[in-house]
């Protein structure tokens, strides 16, 4: 943990936050005790598989709604066939705070109702590249939130997967908030940093990124197809 020198929130472009050791070892350990549950089934944790071949580094588990390259979809059908498992209370309630403590707006907090969040696992050697959130059909907020090792968080611009961007370390307990005019920016991960976790998270190595959204989707509506 970086908690010695406090380090100050910092609105990095108009509606994208960072909150720094917003959540509390405790938080911490039992986010991750829920992750590995969800890690294990019913559908388990994978490298999701690109629809040109590849796939991604980083190993993911989803919640709520499953996301597969580019859709939500109830049952994870490129996986095992399996319902995702529910999205549950205490997560929403946690997703509003860390709204309000973002945006210290109130309103918008009790507004938010997170319905999917990717739980995206990083060894040593993962990584993301520059993409945009945009499968949702809802424009609310993404939550963000890191536990483990610390990584170099890319943050960009709405219009280019290129320069003008943002280098930002996210460690282990931080909170990273985008939406408004940044919620469809380009965002990525270049770096994780080994062994700058504190393994009293219950994650001996590795960086945990869980990224709550609002899908916009309901089970009555029509089938969410791959875009
Ligand atoms: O790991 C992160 O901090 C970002 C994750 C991300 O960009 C995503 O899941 O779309």
């Amino acid at each position: 943990m970086n908690a010695l020198i406090p380090r100050p929130r910092l609105e990095v472009a108009p509606g994208a936050v960072h909150v720094p050791d917003w959540l509390t070892l405790e938080q911490q350990r039992q986010l991750v005790t829920a992750c590995r549950g969800w890690a294990t089934g019913p559908v388990p944790i994978r490298h999701t598989k690109l629809p040109g071949g590849g796939v991604m580094s980083v190993r993911t588990v989803c919640v709520g709604w499953h996301w597969r390259p580019y859709a939500y979809t109830r049952t994870a059908d490129d996986v095992n066939g399996a319902r995702v498992a529910a999205f549950p209370d205490w997560m929403v309630a946690l997703g509003r705070r860390a709204l309000a403590d973002a945006y210290a707006d109130e309103t918008a907090a009790a507004g938010y109702t997170p319905d999917t969040a990717l739980i995206n696992f990083y060894d040593a050697q993962a990584k993301l590249g520059m993409h945009q959130d945009k499968d949702e059909r809802s424009s609310a907020p993404v939550v963000s939130l890191t536990i483990g090792d610390s990584c170099v968080f890319r943050f960009g611009n709405t219009e280019t997967r290129t320069r003008p961007y943002t280098d930002l370390e996210l460690a282990s307990g931080d909170l990273f908030v985008f939406g408004g005019p940044s919620r469809y920016a380009y965002h990525a991960v270049p770096r994780i940093l080994p062994g700058t976790g504190d393994p009293a998270t219950g994650l001996r190595s590795g960086r945990l990124n869980i990224t709550m959204r609002v899908t916009g989707l309901d089970d009555t509506g029509p089938p969410n197809t791959p875009r």
